[in-house]
């Protein structure tokens, strides 16, 4: 008994052959300054072709093994971690925290209230005691069909719950357990599976036609004297607050066990005052729960993300509470894991590399990133609390229950004026307390200034993924995702906040580096730009640039290409995905690299010069059939807005590099003496001929496909004036 006592409630193991990896990096590493010192003593003389190009080259070549340096920190010292959820319960009992869990939606259409329930009701039926576990929306749209989907959801939760407890249901998301029951068919469930099925079908239908209609019948709005809090709704961005508790503490399920507090909020938004997005949402949602039930754990979700595991409640438990190391720890992350993806991956959105190997690294000094949603926080660090050694919370003994006596009619009174939009003026929130405002990732900057006061994060990547949630299923969706995080990383880089100095001293220089390693992203595309362009022009001209094959300095060259890239191929595989996935992905660097990344860092330096302004897009979870039927079958969604700047972009780059293949072959065929000027440009011609296959699918979706995903024919024509005029400017100045 004695010794049990001692022992902890999760565990830490560091990864096996560490060291034999470490020699690798280090030849690679001798490999890139091998090739730093070919550019440097190679540089062309004055009055030689190309001196600008070459030192151009070198410095994308400098800022790309400064990059991979940087991405060691995410290889160099990998961490796992388990946890032991059978000495939790036994430890703890009935002491166990409240939890408050923050589900956050902003716009109907975008995301469908269907959606959003399935995922409420997921983090209801957590296998916790429900009277500690209050679950909040915060609905940004302030959509009365979304208050009265989980209006609808409260009924039915009084159902489902018993029914997942009763037949152990996994996954808990009513969506996406009937879609796992309907193949596997267990007789003994059968008739109560068939009246919980029709019970939310049912629910359904009744949610589908009022969104369908975009608006409630008055028999609905006659059901509940929560509706008439819309009476004085004006519109999105101009109303008060709606907060209803639609389940309170005395409210029981049909087998008349106790239920999980249910709020629905909506806080006040005003035109004259900024709401400032997501931020803003979970920082009302901060305030507004700590009047009603103050959890001191707080899991923050997005309303696609439903949970997969009833359990990981308890296993996130495990770190906060263990008696050692439980008081450093401000939050656990969990992985996002998609349900979207198709087999080979084709727009690189599992991040599977990022959730297997980099995660993992970032642990092993300190913790990863805060990225948003699966994340469970200690309220106290959310809050901004700095961590001292008197931050440990007597989780024992009862009194961390702060459970209100109020009815839920005077919460609701009290708890008001909380989510009102002038309560932070003035006030500390949104810049030291809660998550931060002004930045595109609130997540990432909130979770580095809680790294930064001290305390520790946990990267927790259970076999059984806790979340489940949806990818974007076309290009330009990923794209535009991909420039918002770009953008808002390198804010990051360049706030007070940065990494790299406001971090020093804070965190450990691997964390700082990791950091760098995301936030450095949208400054990439210059040398890759750089690197997909002028060589292959060069190519054009007879430049060379790059060493030989004769020469003992294709050496380097050759080995950090192929050890690079054969390593990551095997990191790829070891995560789980597939050959073609990785070259997909390889694509996907490119494209996010020549497009995202490139308006993303322009973006930013507008703004910095104060010449535009933050937009937050919201990623769409739905999409249409077709694209949905291109999607299964892989093939690359351009459309229908690919006629921003960034398809420009890439299909440039890609003709250019076709032109420029073209014409090197032409050249050969049509004089057989170059052959041999050729043989000496061969790295230059594989870096052209790689890029020319990599891009097969662009050239398809310009000249080939007739479908409505392809590329609209005036960005073709575009970008085929626009290359063309590149390789003439080209030719006549060198
Ligand atoms: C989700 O949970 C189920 C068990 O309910 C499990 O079989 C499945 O593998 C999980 N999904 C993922 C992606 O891990
Ligand atoms: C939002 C979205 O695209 N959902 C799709 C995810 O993938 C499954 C099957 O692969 C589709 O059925 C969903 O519609």
């Amino acid at each position: 008994m004695r010794n049990s006592k001692y022992a902890p409630l999760f565990e830490t193991k560091r990864a096996k052959g560490i060291a034999i990896y470490r020699l690798f990096a280090v030849s690679i590493f001798i490999g890139i300054c091998s090739i730093w010192a070919y550019r440097l003593s190679h540089i062309p003389r004055k009055g030689e072709d190309g001196k600008w190009i070459w030192i151009g080259l070198f410095a994308s070549e400098l800022w790309f093994g400064f990059s991979w340096i940087l991405s060691e920190a995410h290889r160099w010292n990998p961490s796992y971690r388990c946890t032991f959820k059978d000495r939790l319960s036994k430890r703890y009992g009935n002491d166990l925290p409240d939890v408050d869990i923050f589900v956050c939606t902003a716009d109907p259409a975008i995301e469908p209230p269907m959606m959003v329930i399935n995922t409420v009701l997921s983090v209801m039926a957590y296998d916790y005691p429900p009277e500690k576990l209050s679950v909040y929306l915060s609905d940004d749209a302030g959509s009365d069909i979304t208050f009265y989907a989980l209006l609808e959801a409260s009924q039915f939760a009084k159902h489902w719950i018993p029914y997942c407890k009763d037949f152990n249901v996994e996954p808990r998301s009513p969506a996406a357990y009937f879609i796992s029951v309907s193949d596997t068919h267990d007789t003994k469930q059968d008739k109560p599976l068939a009246t919980i099925k029709k019970l939310y079908e049912d629910m359904e239908n009744r949610i589908e036609s009022a969104a369908k209609l975009g608006r409630l019948s008055k028999e609905i709005c006659s059901k509940h004297r929560g509706f008439s809090q819309w009476n004085l709704y004006a519109s999105r961005r101009d109303h008060h607050t709606i907060l209803q508790i639609l389940i309170d503490g005395n409210a029981t399920d049909i087998k008349g066990s106790a239920l999980p507090t249910l709020v629905y909020l909506a806080r006040e938004k005003r035109p004259q005052h900024p709401h400032n997005f997501k931020a803003g949402a979970v920082n009302a949602l901060i305030r507004v729960s700590s009047n009603i039930s103050n959890g001191q754990i707080i899991l923050n979700v997005d309303c696609d993300m439903y949970s997969n595991n009833s359990h990981a409640v308890l296993d996130a438990l495990c770190f906060f509470l263990d008696e050692e190391k439980g008081h450093e720890i401000a939050f656990v992350q969990f992985p996002q894991i998609f349900e979207n993806i198709t087999k080979n991956d084709i727009y690189g959105n599992s991040l599977i590399v990022g959730r297997e190997v980099e995660f993992h690294g970032l642990d092993g000094y300190g913790g990863p990133l805060y990225i948003g949603t699966g994340c469970f926080h200690r309220r106290d660090a959310l809050c901004g609390k700095k961590f001292s050694e008197e931050c440990k919370i007597q989780w024992k003994g009862g009194n961390n229950t702060m459970r209100r006596e109020e009815s839920a009619h005077e919460l609701e009174e009290t708890s008001r004026f909380l989510a009102s939009c002038t309560y932070e003026e003035n006030t500390q929130r949104g810049k030291e307390i809660g998550l931060k405002y002004g930045c595109p990732v609130e997540d990432v900057i909130t979770g580095l200034s809680i790294q930064c006061q001290g305390w520790k994060s946990v990267y927790f990547n259970p076999p059984r993924s806790a979340f489940i949630g949806v990818a974007p299923t076309t290009l330009p969706q990923t794209l535009e995702q991909h420039k918002r995080w770009s953008e808002g990383d390198f804010q990051i880089f360049l706030s007070k906040y940065g990494p790299a100095w406001f971090a020093h001293g804070k965190i450990s220089l691997g964390l700082q580096m990791g950091y760098c390693c995301y936030c450095l992203w949208a400054p990439n595309c210059l040398p890759t730009l750089y690197y997909s362009v002028v060589p292959s022009l060069c190519l054009l001209r007879g430049i060379s640039l790059f060493p030989q094959c004769s020469t003992p300095w294709f050496i380097p060259y050759v080995y950090v290409i192929v050890s690079k890239y054969a390593y990551s191929l095997i990191e790829f595989l070891w995560s789980g995905g597939t050959i073609l996935g990785w070259w997909n992905n390889q694509r996907m660097w490119l494209y996010r690299r020549t497009s995202s990344y490139v308006l993303g860092f322009t973006d930013t330096i507008l703004k910095s010069l104060g010449f535009s302004d933050t937009a937050f897009v919201i990623t769409a979870k739905v999409a249409d059939e077709d694209v949905l039927e291109r999607y299964q079958r892989e093939i690359m969604e351009f459309g229908p807005s690919s006629s921003s700047p960034m398809f420009t972009l890439l299909a440039t780059i890609a003709l250019l590099n076709l032109f420029s293949l073209l014409g090197v072959v032409q050249k050969l065929a049509l004089n057989k003496d170059s052959i041999s000027q050729y043989q000496a440009m061969a790295l230059q011609i594989l870096l052209c001929s790689l890029l020319v296959l990599i891009n097969l699918p662009l050239y398809q979706g310009l000249f080939l496909r007739k479908d409505k995903g392809k590329i609209p024919s005036s960005v073709a024509v575009k970008s085929v004036v626009l290359a063309l005029s590149a390789i003439t400017c080209f030719t006549f100045m060198y």
